[in-house]
């Protein structure tokens, strides 16, 4: 016994005698015993003999000991009781053989007991893992001698009371079963888990079956023929195609077997569909043998012929996304769509959970069982991205469960030319995993029927418990990153050994005819069959008049459309006095909810909204907007960090009752048909955030799927899923998104992080009409732009940069009727200024406009319109010319920009309509200096630097 499990066992002694209930019947039951005792010895003194003493105390420690010692004796009064490993005689004897044997079998139970506890534990670490058998490792405490259990005691039979089905066993067939369970094959590691009913679920599993299946012949057969399937793509595909990319899975072909059983299991477990995230390993197969797409589609792609097809545009062959039906053995249809996926590793993976919970929203699969999501990892990506730690810990939130994610990690062992050993700091490349409180099963990739076992434990653990599991594939990659990467070069030693091994199928087959599983011709016949498909594709694929199989949109999405921006405006208006009805009912609240005092003004003002007697703010605008979507039908998801209440305190779309706590959302209450709405606080994440939005997007065309900043200026850490999904997935891949990203900005003194959503970024972005980039300055803008959103058939992401101060503004309102009757308007021109009278035209975006106005009353000027560019992107030079019609030709036009002069709009302005407006006007900036960062952090320094800009706007402008 280790000191380790000593402080075990006395932590729950501790445990016991504070709370008996908080431990196990099994130890519960022990300390009463023991307890019962040694209270009898103290009472029996030196009397009590040490055979009753030991039997009664059973499966003690000696640190337990110790510590019922103390405790008894503190409670008592009287000496401690003796540690019962050391009762009796100096060899240990008590001079009975019963004694004797009761002495042993109280100290063996212990040691045994605690030995199978580190089986359970630490079994993994010296599994047979590897196939090249490079990652060995050592683990001295699964040794029995240093347990102090000798050889002899092995030979002695033994009745373990915590492990199944071993009665009377002795103890080497005990650890015989312990080992093939934990330690062949299969590494499990699952200690790690608080609840005992998960620990007792899986322990259960494992040990009654030593974590083997019994696999029927069928089985065999069926693993074998998806292992041909596997390897005979790749063997073709490199043939034909003499050293093309294609990121061969050779080395870890069990991948292809692995997924078939678990898409059998999930026809037996009724999921109808699957969303599939994977990388660039292995996809090609993963397409040809699990979306079954047509090889002559892929063949063709690697020939390229019709380059004019995807000028510009388009992605690699393995990038591509697919989507397919999938009939189990058992006929069980399964819809699998296999997401698009850029070369930014690990990104997808929040993606394609976003797509899973959209889809179980539209089949209103509340237990979230029908649709699931299997994401296929590699081993340096999962250990190296954080990302990944962004979707494990948002897998189990209520506002991002998706019932359970199977994670297959293809654990080949290098990162291109990194070994584990410079890529992470962990045992293993799935640890970061070990956060969630679930099972991470290792197991040996040349070692199918381990793999079978597995999946299936896998795939009903998902079942039983709904939440993610890990498994870790290990693997190799038996040629280099790509088929032109020379692996020798860095991993020479590794290639010995991988070069030196047969492909797994070949492996599998011998064992499968050692069996007689199998015969030599029915195996010809299954590789004959796969060889002969894969040519009679191949020529079709070479045939002129072939057309290679594009997936459409799916069917949700035919009433939609993408590229440029259409002429017609949607209509976005709203019958006002529905409006008004609803504007009033989002300030009832249900009978008896205690609101908080600081919300009663705000609620009292909506309701005057609603009678027309105020105009509408910011706040409500959107609420009025969300509100009217949702009774026309249209569902809306919005989540960001404390997005519920408003980072500004502005939203308050939940209430909470101060005395009570419970919640109240009154945009879920307005009627009984409306369409649902979800609305979460996310987790302090970006990335993650926004892919798993986006991922929802992709399969809800018809609602508002929103994501907000907490400040704009937080949104690059969502770059990838910017650059790689929201503005490039139309121009790669052919699909639509209407996200939107709402994006606090504006220069208010806040310093550097807090003032800019960095306009330039999205705008440098901006290309063939891919994104809409909105700067709206008044509520009634706002309300048009989100139903705008919906209410057009155009399906864009949406990027819109939301004001902070302007939340209170005064002047920032519009009248209810504006709300009801108007529509968005790309630029807002100068109503009160006529242009034809114009010495000089302010151009600007956002809150700008405001200061210029101050600014123009208080020093008086005449004869210079402001006007307001609210849609930045798309915008045609057309439009700015028709809005400044009626402006004398040579007139001074100023942008005026809070921003540096290197960042905000302007750059993008310059760029693309500069040398135009300047053949007709005379285009000049007002903007601060360029700078680095985009503002100062010194309060005092953003006010000189506001004032400086405010007086070069309407410099020699005579007031
Ligand atoms: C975010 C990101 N960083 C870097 C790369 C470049 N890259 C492509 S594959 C690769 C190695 C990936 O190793 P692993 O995750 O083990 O997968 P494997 O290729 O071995 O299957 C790297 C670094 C990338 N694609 N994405």
């Amino acid at each position: 016994m280790n000191s380790y499990s000593l402080d075990y066992i006395d932590d729950l002694y501790v445990q016991y005698v504070r709370d008996p209930s908080s431990v196990s019947d099994t130890w519960r039951e022990y300390f009463e015993q023991f307890l019962i005792g040694a209270k009898a010895q103290v009472t029996a003194g030196a009397g009590a003999s040490a055979a009753t003493s030991n039997r009664v105390h059973r499966g003690v420690s000696a640190a337990a000991g110790a510590t019922v010692a103390r405790s008894v004796g503190d409670g008592n009064g009287a000496t401690a009781v003796a540690d019962p490993y050391e009762t009796g005689t100096s060899d240990g004897s008590t001079g009975s053989m019963v004694a004797d044997q009761a002495l042993w079998l109280a100290r063996i139970q212990d040691r045994v007991d605690q030995l199978v506890r580190e089986y359970r534990v630490r079994g993994h670490l010296i599994a047979n893992l590897d196939p090249l058998g490079l990652s060995g490792r050592d683990c001295p405490e699964l040794s029995p001698t240093s347990h102090g259990i000798s050889e002899d005691d092995l030979l002695r039979p033994f009745d373990s009371s915590i492990l199944e089905n071993v009665s009377g066993s002795t103890l080497d067939v005990i650890l015989t079963k312990l080992q093939n369970t934990y330690c062949r094959g299969i590494g499990a590691q699952f200690m790690h888990i608080d609840n005992r009913n998960i620990r007792d679920w899986l322990q259960k599993r494992m040990e009654t079956t030593e974590n083997r299946l019994d696999l029927s012949h069928q089985v065999q057969r069926r693993i074998y023929a998806r292992l041909a399937d596997a390897s005979i793509v790749e063997d073709f595909v490199r043939r034909k195609f003499v050293g093309a990319k294609t990121f061969s899975l050779e080395g870890a072909e069990t991948l292809i077997p692995m997924i078939d059983l678990a898409l059998e299991k999930a026809g037996q477990h009724n999921v109808k569909e699957v969303v599939m995230g994977m990388a660039h390993r292995g996809r090609l197969n993963v397409m040809a043998n699990i979306l079954k797409k047509r090889a002559m589609n892929i063949f063709w792609s690697f020939d390229d012929p019709r380059p004019e097809l995807s000028r510009g545009g388009g992605d690699v062959r393995y990038h591509l996304g697919y989507s397919s039906d999938w009939t189990t053995a058992s006929g069980d249809n399964i819809h699998i769509s296999l997401c698009f996926n850029p070369s930014h590793l690990e990104f997808v993976n929040t993606v394609a959970q976003g797509r899973a919970r959209c889809k179980q929203d539209i089949r209103n699969d509340k237990r979230r069982e029908e649709v699931m999501t299997i994401l296929v990892h590699g081993d340096a990506a999962f250990a190296g991205e954080g990302v990944v730690q962004e979707m494990l810990n948002m897998s189990e939130l209520a506002g991002y469960r998706t019932g359970g994610t199977l994670h297959i990690v293809i654990n080949n062992q290098v990162g291109f030319t990194t070994l584990p050993e410079d890529g992470r700091s962990t045992t293993y490349a799935t640890d970061v995993a070990k956060m969630l409180q679930i099972p991470i099963f290792h197991v040996n990739g040349e070692d199918p029927e381990a793999v079978a076992q597995v999946v299936s434990l896998a795939m009903d653990f998902r079942k039983a418990f709904h939440r993610d599991v890990v498994i870790d594939l290990y693997a190799f990659r038996r040629w280099g990153h790509n088929e032109g990467d020379e692996p020798r070069f860095t991993q020479p030693r590794m290639y010995n050994e991988i070069d030196r091994r047969p492909s797994v199928r070949l492996k599998y087959l011998e064992r499968l005819l050692s069996l007689g599983k199998i015969t030599a011709d029915e195996a010809d016949q299954i590789n004959k069959e796969r060889t002969e498909k894969l040519e009679s594709e191949f020529e079709a694929s070479k045939n002129e008049t072939f057309v290679p199989d594009t997936q459409t949109l799916a069917a949700n999405w035919s009433e939609y459309f993408g590229g440029p921006e259409p002429d017609q405006p949607a209509d976005t208006s709203f019958d006002q006095d529905r409006l008004a009805g609803l504007i009033d009912k989002l300030t009832r609240l249900p009978e008896g909810f205690s609101q908080h005092k600081k919300l009663k003004r705000p609620m009292q003002q909506r309701r005057e909204m609603s009678e027309g007697k105020r105009r509408v703010d910011w706040a409500t605008a959107e609420a009025a907007a969300f509100a009217s979507l949702l009774v026309e039908g249209h569902p809306i998801r919005m989540t960001g960090q404390d997005c519920q209440r408003g980072t500004f305190s502005q939203r308050h779309a939940v209430l909470h009752d101060v005395k009570t706590g419970e919640t109240h959302t009154p945009l879920a209450h307005l009627s009984e048909d409306q369409a649902p709405l979800e609305l979460y606080n996310s987790p302090l994440s970006e990335a993650g955030v926004l892919g798993f939005e986006y991922g929802y997007s992709l399969d809800c065309p018809g609602g508002l799927v929103a994501w907000e900043a907490q400040f704009g200026d937080f949104w690059n850490c969502a770059q990838v899923i910017v650059d790689q999904f929201i503005a490039s997935a139309e121009d790669k891949w052919n699909r639509l998104s209407g996200l939107v990203m709402l994006l606090p900005h504006g220069f208010e003194g806040q310093g550097p992080e807090h003032c800019s959503a960095r306009v330039e970024r999205f705008l440098a972005m901006a290309a063939e009409d891919n994104i809409q980039v909105v700067q709206p300055t008044t509520p009634a803008q706002y309300f048009h732009l989100l139903r705008r959103q919906v209410h057009s058939k155009w399906r864009k992401p949406l990027v819109v940069l939301t004001p902070k101060s302007l939340l209170r503004h005064p002047q920032v309102t519009s009248p209810l009727k504006i709300l009801a009757n108007s529509e968005f308007k790309k630029i807002l021109p100068d109503r009160k200024v006529p242009l034809s009278t114009a010495k000089r035209v302010l151009l600007c975006t956002g809150k700008v406009y405001y200061d210029l106005l101050d600014a123009r009353e208080e020093r008086a000027i005449e004869g210079v319109p402001i006007m307001r560019i609210e849609q930045l992107y798309p915008l045609k030079f057309q439009e700015i010319l028709a809005s400044l019609d009626g402006l004398e030709p040579g007139s001074e036009i100023v942008w005026v920009q809070e921003e540096p002069t290197n960042m905000g709009a302007w750059p993008y302005l310059k760029l693309n309509f500069g040398d135009e407006l300047n053949e007709r006007f005379k285009l000049r900036k007002a903007t601060r200096a360029e700078s680095a960062s985009p503002s100062t952090g010194s309060m005092a320094s953003h006010k000189l630097e506001q004032a400086e800009l405010i007086d070069e706007a309407f410099a020699g402008v005579a007031g």
